[in-house]
């Protein structure tokens, strides 16, 4: 697909080269002791190795976690890279038909461009299906009324999220939200309704750097300008968003993945935001896969010999 080539920068290309020579060549054959198992063979064909995303993001220390719980995964490691590093990877085992795992998840164009599945997580130490919820710092309420009402009535689905990500593959965030802006003004106008303009107020608002938070965070900022404010967007590593909002570096985002994704910056943090609940439900992480890989859950993954 000609879309997911253009995604593929250097960065991908680059990762995608190491991670090749990382894997070497599997031989199919005997582990001395006897039978050899497919799952053991799986295991020796990836390297006892999970394809992952950047070393910030929530779902690789859940990913971290997951290794040291489950005990069949003895042995295994997570490759840390980028989000384009991941998909490059997961493309290039797609074309040819080989095994991989990566760290998953959704609303993701992945899911509509291949046929992949999540492996069951029976110990629940992945993110499983979760929210987006709107944070703002202490204090915002009384500072900028009319902001706060907005961050607090904003809510949408997932296929909305889904169609800004999804034409911002050919055109720039800021266009995709602008135009899904104008062919929803309906829901916009449910978050604005009544809320009085205000004349050129700075407000910052703090985002993560994926696809998902790009598409929501430049929504908020097109509805909140057209509101009247100066809307800064800045995207940064998910403990760094709450800790900006708990310092009220930054006024509000739109970005955490609760309660398990980013669970643990909340729990440290949660004291000093204010949390106004799900702006996006039906979410999820996991381990992913191919379709066509015979294997179901993580608890069937061999340990390393
Ligand atoms: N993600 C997408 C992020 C949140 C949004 C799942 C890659 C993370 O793991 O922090």
């Amino acid at each position: 697909m000609k879309s997911l080539k253009k995604k593929l920068g250097i960065t991908a290309i680059l990762s995608f080269t190491l991670l090749l020579a990382a894997c070497g060549s599997s031989e199919e054959g005997s582990n001395g002791s006897g039978q050899e198992t497919a799952s053991d063979s799986l295991g020796e064909a990836l390297d006892y190795t999970i394809t992952g995303i950047e070393p910030g993001a929530g779902i690789t220390q859940l990913t971290l976690n997951t290794l040291e719980e489950y005990e069949n995964l003895e042995g295994w490691t997570l490759l840390e890279s980028s989000t384009a590093g991941m998909i490059g990877a997961l493309d290039q085992a797609i074309k040819n038909e080989e095994p991989i795992i990566v760290t998953g998840w959704n609303p993701h164009w992945k899911f509509s461009a291949y046929d992949l599945k999540y492996l069951e997580d029976p110990k629940g130490t992945l993110g499983g299906a979760e929210d987006i919820n709107t944070i703002t710092r202490k204090g915002l309420e009384e500072d900028m009324p009319e902001a706060y009402t907005i961050l607090d009535r904003f809510y949408w689905e997932p296929e909305d999220m889904e169609a800004v990500m999804y034409a911002a593959q050919e055109i720039p965030f800021e266009e995709a939200a602008q135009n899904w802006i104008d062919e929803n003004a309906d829901k916009v106008s449910e978050w604005t309704e009544g809320v009085e303009k205000v004349d050129g107020v700075d407000i910052e608002l703090v985002i993560t750097p994926w696809d998902t938070e790009r598409a929501s965070g430049q929504v908020m900022k097109i509805v909140l300008e057209q509101q009247g404010y100066n809307v800064t967007l800045t995207p940064v590593d998910p403990a760094i968003m709450f800790q900006a909002i708990a310092t009220a570096e930054g006024d509000a985002s739109v970005a955490p993945w609760l309660p398990n994704t980013h669970g643990s910056f909340y729990e440290k943090y949660k004291e000093d935001i204010v949390d106004l609940g799900p702006n996006l439900t039906g979410t999820k992480t996991g381990l992913v896969v191919p379709a066509y890989m015979d294997i179901d859950s993580i608890e069937d993954l061999m340990p390393k010999k």
